[in-house]
C-alpha cells in the first residue's frame, strides 16, 4: 500500500515546539504579516531574523515524540510490503529526520538551510543569521535567509508532491489545521481520485468535513497507535 502522509505543527507540538493558530501559538503572539512574508523580510529584516535564530535554537533543543519515531518505522517497514509512505511535512524542523525518516518532503522549506537572494544558492546552515551574513558560495552579504516558504510564495517540490498524491492508495494527514494552500486543499484531491483520508489530530481541523475517518487525541498516542 502507498500512503501519502501530510503532517503539521502539531506533530511536533509534544516535543515542545509551538504550533502555529493553537491558543498561545507563534501567531497569536506574533503578526505573521510581519515576519512570514518576503515584503517583511525586505522592510525589516533584523527582526524576521530573529524571529527564526530563535526558532532555530528552539528546535536544536527539541527532540523527536513518539508520533515522529512511529512514522519513521511506518516508512522503514512498507517497503517490504512493496508500498511506500511518501512523508510531506509543513514543518520546517527536522524531528522526522531524527526520528529515523529516510525520506522527507518539506514543502515549507527547512530551518537548518539559508538561501542567498543574490546568487539563489541554498546551504546547510546552523548557526544564527543576520543582515552581515556572507554567502559561502558567491561572498555577497547581506541577502542570506532562511530557506522556508513564506505567504505569497510558492511551496517546494509541488511536482514530486502531486505524483506521491497520485500513487497514493491512502491519504493521512497529522496535527495540521487545514487552513494554508495548497496543503488543505491535498485531502480533497485525494477524496476526488477515490483514495480513503484519515484526519488524525488533537480536535478536529478546519477540513475536518472533507475526511472519511479521524481519530482525536495527543499524536504520541494517536499515531503509534495508528501505526501498529
Ligand atoms: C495537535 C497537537 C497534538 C496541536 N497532537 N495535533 C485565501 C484563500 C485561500 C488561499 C489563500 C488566501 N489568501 C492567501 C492564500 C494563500 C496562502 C494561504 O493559504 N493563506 C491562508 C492563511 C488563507 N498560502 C500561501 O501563500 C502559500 N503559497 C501559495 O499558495 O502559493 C501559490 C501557489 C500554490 C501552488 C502552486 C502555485 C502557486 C504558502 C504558504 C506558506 C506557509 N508558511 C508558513 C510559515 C513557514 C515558515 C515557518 O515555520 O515560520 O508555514 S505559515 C505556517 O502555517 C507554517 C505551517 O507549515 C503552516 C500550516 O500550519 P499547521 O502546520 O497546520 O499548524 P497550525 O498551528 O495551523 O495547526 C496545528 C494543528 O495541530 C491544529 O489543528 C491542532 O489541533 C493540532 N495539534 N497539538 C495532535 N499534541
Amino acid at each position: 500500500m502507498n500512503i501519502f502522509v501530510l503532517t503539521g505543527a502539531g506533530i511536533s507540538a509534544e516535543s515542545g515546539l509551538g504550533t502555529f493558530r493553537d491558543r498561545g501559538g507563534l501567531w497569536s503572539r506574533f503578526d505573521p504579516a510581519r515576519l512570514a512574508t518576503p515584503e517583511a523580510f525586505a522592510e525589516d529584516p533584523d527582526t524576521v531574523h530573529a524571529f527564526y535564530n530563535l526558532r532555530r535554537r528552539g528546535v536544536c533543543d527539541a527532540a523527536p515524540n513518539a508520533a515522529h519515531r512511529a512514522l519513521a518505522r511506518l516508512q522503514a517497514a512498507l517497503p517490504a510490503r512493496g508500498g511506500r509512505l511518501f512523508l510531506c511535512t509543513q514543518n520546517i524542523d527536522d524531528l522526522h529526520e531524527r526520528a529515523g525518516a529516510s525520506d522527507v518532503v518539506h514543502m515549507h522549506g527547512e530551518i537548518f538551510r539559508a538561501r542567498c537572494l543574490s546568487c539563489g544558492a541554498s546551504h546547510p546552515w546552523r548557526a544564527n543569521l543576520g543582515v552581515a551574513t556572507a554567502c559561502p558560495a558567491c561572498g555577497r552579504a547581506g541577502g542570506m535567509r532562511p530557506d522556508v516558504v513564506w505567504f505569497g510564495e510558492v511551496p517546494l517540490h509541488l511536482d514530486a508532491i502531486d505524483a506521491g498524491l497520485a500513487a497514493a492508495d491512502l491519504f493521512v494527514a497529522i496535527g495540521t489545521s487545514g487552513v494554508v494552500y495548497p496543503a488543505a486543499g491535498y485531502v480533497a484531491q485525494a477524496r476526488r481520485r477515490g483514495i480513503p483520508t484519515h484526519e488524525i489530530n488533537l480536535a478536529p481541523s478546519d477540513t475536518a468535513h472533507v475526511f472519511d475517518t479521524a481519530a482525536y487525541g495527543p499524536a504520541t498516542e494517536t499515531v503509534p497507535a495508528w501505526v501498529e
